[in-house]
């Protein structure tokens, strides 16, 4: 049995993975979380209190990471500011939490040579062409365009010179687009389901031709359990489940599933250096560690995920005026 310290495990795909441990190991988890407006405690509902223990503290704040890291056998982390719209509003939360707190984390994992997983994202190696056949792997390089995506390469570049310089012992693992329940509704999926739950045309930016690689959270939690148990020490290990689709499709999707028109959406005022295309190939993780996708339909998980929002309107209904109100501020 392992003592895991979960940084942003009351984020979205932080409880995620909590709720995956708890299923499928005998560890117990500490949660180290801010609890942000992107944080809430009760997405870590349900789960038992002998082996989930929250606290809500700064990953930035060394008196409160030093003892936590110091008393876990490996810490798995999730927390940042992660949304690329609001980096491109403020981007100086993104600095602090994603550069500054991953370099607290890094020195404690130093001091008590603790084994380090770092979550980290495709977006750190940019986009791609609409019509190229070329996907992300471990050796693409680096080119971040989003305040978000420059300080999560940034974070990465740590991990990396902390693993060399000082022997800390660390993986990263960089996955795609993550889709499922409580996802904060200011991420494409959620805001298009709840807008249409709602009976508001779904907005997509620009043109709505920009491809993501969708990948179910509950098959990012199995990936980042095999690295920890399996992985070596400095690699990096690209996550992903063969899920391109372009926003378009997504939303023509939703309108479908939910019985509506599929033409019911707006074009809106695109993103500020909108990413076109990402896509993962994720060999390394499949051969060398033998992990692969669960979810195979994207379909099927959507509807699961429709579902799901539509039973959880206390879960989300408290955000979505506040958010809505900032897109709209923006046009979108
Ligand atoms: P999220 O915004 O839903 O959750 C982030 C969590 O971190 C929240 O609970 C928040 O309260 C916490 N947090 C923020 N700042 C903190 C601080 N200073 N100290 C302690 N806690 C803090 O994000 P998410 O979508 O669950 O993403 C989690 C991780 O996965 C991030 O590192 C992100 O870069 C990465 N990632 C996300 C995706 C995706 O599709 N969402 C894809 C690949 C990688
Ligand atoms: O209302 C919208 N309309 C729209 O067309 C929103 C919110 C988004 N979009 C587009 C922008 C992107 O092409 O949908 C796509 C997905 O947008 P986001 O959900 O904001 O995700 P993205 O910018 O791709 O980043 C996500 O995946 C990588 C996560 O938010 C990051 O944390 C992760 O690193």
């Amino acid at each position: 049995m392992s003592r895991l310290l979960v940084t942003g495990g009351a984020g979205f795909i932080g409880s995620n993975f909590v709720h995956h441990v708890i299923a499928h190991t005998d560890h117990t988890v500490t949660v180290l979380d801010k609890l942000t407006y992107a944080g809430n405690e009760a997405s870590l509902a349900g789960l038992p209190e002998d082996r989930v223990r929250l606290v809500v503290g700064d990953i930035a704040d060394a008196a409160v990471v030093d003892p936590l890291v110091a008393e876990a056998d490996a810490v798995v982390h999730y927390a940042a500011e992660s949304h690329n719209d609001n980096s491109l509003h403020d981007p100086r939360p993104f600095l602090d939490t994603n550069i500054i707190g991953t370099y607290t984390l890094l020195e404690a994992a130093r001091r008590h040579d603790v084994r380090f997983h770092h979550i980290s994202t495709d977006e750190v190696y940019g986009d791609l062409e609409l019509d190229d056949p070329a996907r992300f792997t471990e050796s693409t390089p680096y080119n971040p365009s989003s305040p978000y995506s420059s300080t999560k390469a940034g974070s990465d570049l740590l991990v990396r010179a902390w693993v060399r310089s000082f022997g800390v012992r660390a993986t990263i693992s960089n996955c795609s687009n993550n889709y499922g329940p409580y996802q904060h509704v200011e991420k494409f999926i959620p805001r298009q389901i709840t807008n249409v739950l709602r009976g508001v045309r779904p907005k997509l930016y620009g043109t709505g031709e920009n491809v993501r690689d969708w990948i179910h959270a509950d098959d990012h939690s199995s990936a980042v359990l095999t690295i920890l148990d399996k992985g070596e020490i400095g690699e990096t290990y690209l996550i992903g489940a063969d899920g391109e689709k372009d926003n378009k499709s997504v939303v023509e999707l939703i309108l479908q599933i939910t019985g509506n028109p599929t033409d019911a959406y707006d074009l809106v005022t695109d993103r500020p250096g909108h990413d076109l295309r990402y896509a993962i190939d994720s060999t390394k993780l499949r051969t060398e560690l033998g992990w692969k996708p669960t979810y195979g339909d994207f379909e099927s998980g959507l509807a699961a995920t429709i579902d799901w929002y539509r039973e959880n309107e206390a879960w989300w209904a408290p955000t979505k005026d506040g958010v809505e109100a900032f897109y709209a501020s923006k046009g979108q």
